[in-house]
């Protein structure tokens, strides 16, 4: 295989496959990076097209969609009838240019998204999802095996990025929800650290609760039993008590805005997973205070 790009992720990738004994070629913008990978056995190309013409496997993990495009741009001749693998983070639009790009110059292009940070790279919990050409999930199935769990989610190159961006929206938005919280009791004293030790334990139990709503959710069912309603808990303390704290609401305001929207609507009896509906349906509305 042959790996553009090492920067921290890169080189983590790298590392795993010399570490399995996998042939191994690297190459990187700035030249210096490779001297720990090269002196553990991996063979260092000197120009991107030395790197791509050794090997019927070329992977990407680079900074970005522009990085990957200047990269591969003056290469596409000599990566023509070979694999590409792009870990390299981009939205789905930019996976399926980069996927129409690689259909008119005669590459197999399998788009990758990387769920794990560069020290969980080939051990437990680290997972790369895929989408994109089954041929080559299929083909090189073993080897992405060494850097985590490979998960195939079909052939739309795009679809790979939309589950780690979407995976990625719930676990910024649940990280801003701890800043909120920890703003709120650090306005009288306590320590993000006191409040991390109760919180941590206190929302790893809550995630229980996701597969419930997407019970409902995808059932429809919003007027079910056991959910608590959204006149019941409009949020109303949780930005009062921000407020009061001398704390801005901006992380929990919107979700709040969300509800006050479905309550207008005349939804205010049904569940908090109603909020689904909202965003799906993509409005936007005038933000709704305490
Ligand atoms: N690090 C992480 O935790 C995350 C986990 C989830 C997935 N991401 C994505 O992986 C891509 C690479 O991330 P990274 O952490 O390796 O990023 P850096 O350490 O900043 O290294 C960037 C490499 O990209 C090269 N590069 C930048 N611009 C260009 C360019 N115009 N042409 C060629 N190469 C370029 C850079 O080269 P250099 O600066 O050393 O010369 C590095 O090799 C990324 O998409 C994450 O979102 C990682």
């Amino acid at each position: 295989m042959s790996l553009l790009g090492l920067g921290a992720m890169g080189h983590a990738l790298a590392a795993a496959l010399i570490d399995a004994g996998h042939p191994t070629t690297i190459w990187n913008r700035t030249p210096g990076k490779a001297d720990a990978l090269v002196a553990r056995g991996a063979k260092l190309a000197s120009t991107v097209r030395d790197a791509v013409s050794v090997s019927p496997l070329v992977v990407t993990c680079l900074l970005d969609h522009g990085s990957v495009q200047e990269t591969l741009g003056p290469v596409a001749d000599v990566m023509a009838h070979r694999s590409l693998v792009n870990l390299t983070t981009t939205t789905p639009n930019q996976a399926r240019e980069f996927a129409s790009w690689a259909d008119d110059h005669d590459v197999a292009y399998l788009d990758g998204g990387i769920m794990a940070v560069p020290a969980m790279i080939g051990g437990p919990g680290s997972a790369i999802l895929y989408s994109g050409s089954s041929t080559v999930f299929g083909d090189h199935k073993p080897v992405l095996d060494l850097w985590g769990e490979s998960t195939y989610f079909g052939p739309d190159a795009g679809m790979a990025s939309l589950y780690d961006l979407a995976m990625l929206a719930s676990m910024y938005v649940m990280f801003g929800g701890f800043m909120q919280g920890a703003a709120m009791v650090g306005a009288a004293g306590v320590t993000a650290t006191e409040f991390a030790s109760r919180t941590t334990p206190f929302l790893a139990a809550m995630t229980a609760g996701f597969s419930g709503f997407a019970a409902i959710i995808d059932a429809k069912n919003y007027t079910g039993e056991g959910q608590q309603s959204l006149e019941f808990s409009d949020l109303g303390k949780i930005v009062q008590t921000s407020i009061d704290q001398g704390v801005s609401p901006d992380i929990i305001a919107p979700v709040q805005a969300l509800i006050r929207r479905q309550i207008a609507a005349g939804h205010g009896k049904e569940g908090f997973s109603r909020i689904f509906e909202e965003l799906r349906a993509g409005k936007k509305g005038t933000e709704v205070m305490a």
